[in-house]
């Protein structure tokens, strides 16, 4: 196994990005708990290199699994010996992988836009083309829009926020950030939209006018920067950070395991090689304690939105708990509010409830850190889809996926824009 991580990082670095010829992209269901069972099981299965992309958590959620070609055989043996139901989601990952490469680079090989204005949102985009971008927004609105670098990542890249005030001084504020799980594709794309559309609808909208006269905005686009990078030059599915673990050949933490919110407990692993690896200890992370330190030092946040990516859901919190939030009427009335919005434009249909009823138990993420810091309306969006391309979304659903998640966003910072002094 680790003879075998070797050659493939090898291979990688001698002949570039890492393929997925052959892979699948599975949906299990397991019908009780003893498949269910059967199913954990195959996460200790070190051989079969499976990456769960969504994990297997109870009878009632699926699971969506990628296989590698080198051991399909061997797991469709496994599920159908068992009489364990599953589906083939994704038949040719690299066919899919290859269509989104085909587009990016057709959109790259235009010349780069010279404004904001000319940005092709409906394409996905380069972490160095999603900097540059943010620097033109800047020059075009220098009387709303500023940009502040909160830090910077393992690999010593900006970790870069737009920050969106019409004045005054340390303002009650709203933050939103995308793509703090690198292969969520769909939530750094519509990040950039929504920087768009904030400085279009000032003074147009009232709504957005009404919120932008009292409260900041701040919005971090490219969240976990190096492993964004890494999901561009080497392998498209990392999640983690790229922060090497000592004693470990497996590298990364998850962002969303390395909070200080009941960190270590259940929902989480103390495994280095797990995609789910909370990290050596709360804040690890520098991606994470840049925030964190932001937060703090700012102590005027009233809303805090995390943007992930896939399952179409809305989250509050706690995912560490089944303890209630004490705001869990409030919450839930406006996310009923929210994601009825959001269906109204293309009648995209998302569940919402707290983290731990909804999608699964999970310790250290960011909201439950958030609201336990007294940031009331603490939300995270699981946005598009779930679960046909799963983190490979199409970029025509870019548009549509970004505009309709706006909805959502406009009902929550009106409510709190309404619900602050
Ligand atoms: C979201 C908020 C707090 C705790 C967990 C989540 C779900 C999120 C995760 O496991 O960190 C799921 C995901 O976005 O990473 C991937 N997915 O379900 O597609
Ligand atoms: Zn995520």
């Amino acid at each position: 196994m680790r003879g075998l991580l070797v050659l493939t990082a090898l291979f990688v670095a001698v002949f570039g990005k890492e393929t997925f010829e052959g892979h699948q992209v599975l949906r299990i269901t397991a019908k009780d708990e003893l498949q269910l069972s059967l199913v954990k099981d195959l996460e200790d299965m070190e051989e079969f290199q499976l990456d769960f992309w969504r994990e297997a958590i109870d009878v009632a959620t699926s699971v969506d699994v990628r296989v590698p070609f080198h051991s399909l055989q061997a797991v469709k043996a496994y599920l159908e010996t068992q009489d364990i139901q599953y589906a083939v989601m994704i038949k040719d990952l690299q066919a899919v992988l290859h269509e989104e490469e085909e587009q990016m680079q057709f959109a790259a090989r235009a010349a780069g836009p010279r404004s904001t204005d000319s940005f092709d949102y409906a394409n996905y985009h380069s972490i160095s083309e999603i900097y540059r971008f943010q620097d033109m927004l800047v020059a075009e609105n220098p009387n709303l829009v500023s940009k502040i670098v909160i830090g910077q990542s393992y690999e010593g890249r900006p970790l870069n926020v737009l920050k969106f005030s019409t004045g005054g001084t340390n303002r009650p504020a709203i933050w939103i950030d995308t793509g703090i799980h690198s292969r969520e594709w769909v939530t750094q794309a519509s990040g950039t939209w929504f920087a768009k559309k904030i400085v279009t609808d000032y003074g147009r909208d009232p709504a957005l006018t009404a919120i932008l006269n009292k409260m900041d905005i701040f919005l971090e686009i490219v969240t976990n920067p190096d492993g964004f990078s890494f999901t561009q030059t080497t392998n498209r599915m990392w999640r983690k950070t790229r922060k090497p673990n000592s004693g470990s050949s497996c590298v990364g933490v998850d962002p969303n395991r390395n909070w200080d919110a009941a960190f270590g407990g259940a929902g989480a692993s103390g495994n280095p090689c797990s995609e789910t690896y909370r990290g050596p200890r709360p804040h690890s992370e520098s991606e994470v304690k840049s925030i964190v330190d932001f937060v703090k030092s700012h102590g005027n946040l009233k809303a805090f939105i995390s943007i992930h990516a896939y399952s179409q859901m809305l989250l509050y919190p706690y995912g560490y708990t089944k303890t209630p939030a004490k705001d869990q009427r409030e919450l839930h009335e406006l996310a009923r509010k929210a994601i009825n919005d959001l269906a109204s434009l293309h009648g995209t249909r998302y569940r919402y409830g707290s983290i731990i009823s909804t999608i699964y138990q999970a310790s250290g993420s960011t909201i439950d850190w958030t609201y336990n810091q007294g940031i009331k309306y603490s939300y995270t969006f699981e946005l598009r889809d779930t679960g046909r391309y799963g983190f490979l979304l199409p970029a025509s659903q870019i548009l549509p996926t970004a505009k309709e998640t706006w909805l959502a966003l406009m009902a929550i910072m009106d409510h709190t824009s309404k619900n602050t002094n």
